[in-house]
């Protein structure tokens, strides 16, 4: 028997989507849960930078206990457009604030509350560090996110459900109706004690209807979305497999554990019902805030470029965080080895074997498929990039990529799912032909774009 059911020839057949195709009798890859615009949009980033900035880079301290002192808050040389020049320069599409931490210590000067910035000498308390970082945002290109703390140490309503609750959404309200279009509202779970030692109950559905309304372009954040979903650890490690699909029931709120909840959020569900991707978020210092004793440990440019490998290249978001100093300033340090992990990817990503090769692809409706390349410039590749056309959905469960030199096929990488993309590092190989076997799928899969990244 034929399982060829489908043959498209052609170096266009290379360009994801342009020859979509679909096959008669088979209609399950339909239904299955396909991304939002909004979703789409955050995931081609893929890089975003996280600057933790608050009361806790003057404590030298990770969490604050929410008695600080709104005086300690004087950054002398406050500057996001430093942050947001070093971002786009280094590659970076959006940036996130922590317009609130644990500690409470409000970045804006909010109605809600007196610990903020309005209470602080910094521009005599005239000071908007929201404001100064959207604005920075928008005039480098950056989208703008937002991390608003659910769990405040100091506000004495904490543990009052009903009436912290009413404050959490005012601080919202407010934060999502100042600053104009916020692209990302990032949340956790994070529930410890108030200040009065007691626990808050919060009311997710009422925070994440109120943001639907009044930023119904935004992604939110959290263990459990509902746009966007952690990745289940603070490493910048991505699940393989890595599905942009979850059971929705299984990571129902955010802050929830128990042994199905990591794995959840590590490898997705094949079968999930929604599209909920993940989001790697990881820190270039050993913590989230600025400390001035970790100068000396900012990652190498190594490290950089393995997380970029761990989430972008295994269907994730790369959240870098890069704390801003006492004075406002991103260091040096972080400004330089930012600047490598650019080189480096430029380096890394510079010349394409695969490009204008001619392209036979291959699907059965039993959902194996193959795609065969003969290089027009045969080289030494090093690296394999593979798309999938997500906005059609995710397919693909294991595939095996081959290259050859004119003699046997030789096994270059071998993996599990791919989505929005996928990076397989190998040994130098010298390739003139490439083969990608998608071995096993959930859906019908789509036309996969591919990427040979090496030299002559
Ligand atoms: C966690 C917080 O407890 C950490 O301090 C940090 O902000 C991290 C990104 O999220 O939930």
């Amino acid at each position: 028997m034929n399982r060829r059911d489908f043959v498209l020839s052609g170096a266009a057949a290379l360009a994801g989507g342009a020859l979509t195709h679909r096959l008669p009798g088979r209609s399950g890859a339909a239904s299955r849960p396909v991304p939002s615009p909004a979703q789409l949009t955050w995931q081609r980033d893929e890089l975003a930078m996280f600057c933790h900035f608050g009361v806790n880079t003057f404590t030298d301290r990770e969490w604050g206990d929410g008695r600080e002192d709104p005086a300690i808050f004087d950054p002398a040389h406050l500057d996001p457009r430093q942050w947001a020049r070093a971002a786009r320069a280094a590659g970076f599409r959006a940036m996130i604030l922590t317009a609130k931490h644990h500690d409470g210590f409000c970045l804006w000067p909010t109605a809600t509350t007196r610990h903020s910035v309005a209470s602080s000498p910094w521009r005599g308390g005239h000071g908007d560090v929201v404001r100064e970082f959207v604005h920075a945002c928008r005039a480098e290109g950056l989208r703008p996110g937002l991390y608003l703390s659910p769990w405040d140490r100091n506000n004495p309503a904490y543990g009052d459900s009903p009436k912290y609750n009413d404050l959490y959404c005012d601080q919202l309200t407010e934060l999502l109706t100042r600053y104009g279009p916020i692209a990302e509202v990032w949340f956790d779970g994070a529930n410890g004690e108030g200040p009065n030692g007691r626990k808050q109950v919060y009311d997710w559905p009422r925070f994440w209807g109120l943001v639907r309304r009044l930023q119904p372009g935004a992604v939110m954040f959290s263990d459990a979305g509902p746009d966007v979903r952690w990745c289940g650890n603070e490493r910048g490690v991505a699940g393989d497999p890595n599905w942009s699909t979850v059971d929705p029931a299984v990571v129902a709120v955010p802050g929830q554990s128990g042994p199905l909840v990591t794995p959840e959020l590590q490898h997705g569900d094949p079968n999930g019902a929604v599209w909920r991707p993940a989001e790697a978020d990881v820190s270039i210092r050993p913590g989230w805030f600025y400390h001035p004793a970790e100068n000396g440990r900012v990652r190498t440019v190594e490290s950089l470029m393995d997380l970029y490998f761990s989430s972008v290249g295994r269907n994730s978001k790369l959240l870098l965080n890069v704390p801003p100093t006492r004075d406002g300033l991103l260091h040096d340090t972080d400004v330089a080895r930012l600047a490598d992990f650019r080189r480096a990817r430029d380096a890394a990503f510079e010349r394409d074997l695969a490009k204008g090769a001619r392209a036979e692809w291959t699907v059965t409706r039993w959902g194996s498929a193959q795609l065969d390349l003969a290089l027009d410039r045969p080289g030494t590749a090093a690296v394999v990039r593979l798309e999938e056309p997500t906005r059609e959905g995710q397919a693909v469960a294991r595939y095996t990529m081959y290259g050859s030199d004119g003699g046997d096929w030789q096994v270059l990488s071998r993996g599990t799912t791919i989505g929005y993309a996928k990076l397989d590092r190998f040994a130098p190989s010298r390739v003139r032909r490439a083969r990608l076997v998608i071995e096993a799928a959930v859906a019908l899969p789509r036309q996969i774009a591919i990427r040979l990244y090496g030299g002559t």
